[in-house]
């Protein structure tokens, strides 16, 4: 009896499990109602009484040994399991790959760059801290301009000849004074107006410029350059109309509207039951600002356009609150997607 006592403590000692099963298997083996230890208690009964005692307590031995081997690999394999690297486990679900997505104001911007730039149109860029001279003086605003007034515009401190740009038209001007035409580009970027922010306003928000220079450049060239943009953008039945309008810069002056995208012209909230929605601002550029650049007023003519990305944007995805394009909240921003 002691005999095979010895070997099953020997058995349990050198017992190991690499998975649950075997563990189980050995629980089973040892410690169930019909398993070993059990049996070993039963057959106490034959052993002699003076060796009961010594018997006893091996047994005593056996079920302890085995009850701990059993808890201490239990216990092994668990910390096994969450210690293991999950992502070499193929049967767990694939971790959700977050890739983000475009700005809306990124992906409107993107669109109307890539329509210009099939006509020829380049992209330039410029400062967002200019001086009075480029942002003000040189685009023909006389010295009473209201748009000058700190109401409006956000100068740098102690220094009112230094502001943040109020439209990119300033980087026109550096381009007009560095080259000579042709000159066919658009000028994306964010400037700045002293506004109170509210659902339709706010002091920073995202502009594109064009600009076209050269000799014969007419009017004609402006309308047909802006349809084909139009169409481009919101679909080939779109027509335009132009209104007559003034800018400091332009002579003559005009908005532009496309007619409702949304339902065609019958009327609808977009376009505020008119069938038309407000677009762009647009004109011949002012020979006196072809002057201010050194550019041949007599020989060259040009046309200019102007507008706001964010207006766009909110008429394309139908988004009536401007602000939601900086909170960068990404239940908003996840709703855009583009084709490129
Ligand atoms: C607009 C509308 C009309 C414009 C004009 C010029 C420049 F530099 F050539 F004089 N730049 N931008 C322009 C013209 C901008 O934005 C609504």
């Amino acid at each position: 009896m002691k005999e095979k006592i010895n070997k099953y403590l020997e058995e349990i000692n050198s017992f190991i499990a690499e998975t649950p099963d075997q563990l189980e298997a050995f629980r089973i083996k040892y410690l169930s109602k019909k398993g070993i230890v059990t049996g070993l208690f039963a057959e106490m009964k034959d052993v002699a009484p003076e060796l009961r005692r010594e018997v006893g307590l091996l047994l005593n031995d056996v079920k302890n040994k085995a009850q701990d081997k059993v808890s201490s690999i239990k216990d092994n394999l668990a910390q096994k399991e969450t210690s293991t690297d999950k992502s070499t486990d193929l049967t767990l679900p694939a971790n959700f790959l977050n890739i983000g997505s475009r700005h809306p104001l990124s992906i409107v911007r993107n669109d109307i760059i890539e329509i210009f730039s099939r006509l020829g149109f380049t992209v330039e860029v410029g400062p967002e801290i200019e001086d009075d001279w480029h942002n003000f003086t040189a685009l023909n605003f006389h010295e009473e301009h209201p748009a000058r007034d700190m109401q409006d515009t956000f100068f740098i401190e102690k220094n009112p000849d230094i502001v943040l740009r109020t439209h990119t038209s300033s980087v026109q001007i550096r381009v007009m004074q560095n080259e000579q035409p042709p000159i066919r580009s658009i000028f994306p970027g964010r400037v700045f107006r002293n506004e109170a922010i509210s659902a339709r306003a706010h002091c920073i928000f995202h502009q594109i410029e064009g600009l076209y220079i050269d000799e014969n450049v007419s009017f004609a060239d402006l309308k047909q350059t802006l349809y084909y943009f139009a169409t481009e953008f919101f679909g080939t039945d779109t027509k335009i109309r132009f209104r007559p309008s003034y800018f400091p810069f332009t002579e003559p002056s005009a908005e532009m509207d496309i007619s409702c995208f949304i339902c065609g012209g019958s009327g609808c909230k977009v376009c505020k039951h008119t069938g038309w929605v407000e677009i762009l601002g647009c004109g011949m550029v002012d020979p006196n600002v072809l002057e201010n650049c050194d550019i041949d007023s007599e020989k060259y003519t040009g046309f200019a356009f102007g507008m706001g990305i964010e207006r766009v944007a909110m008429l394309k995805y139908q988004i009536d609150d401007i602000r939601l394009f900086f909170e960068n909240d990404a239940r908003f921003l996840k709703q855009f997607t583009s084709a490129t």
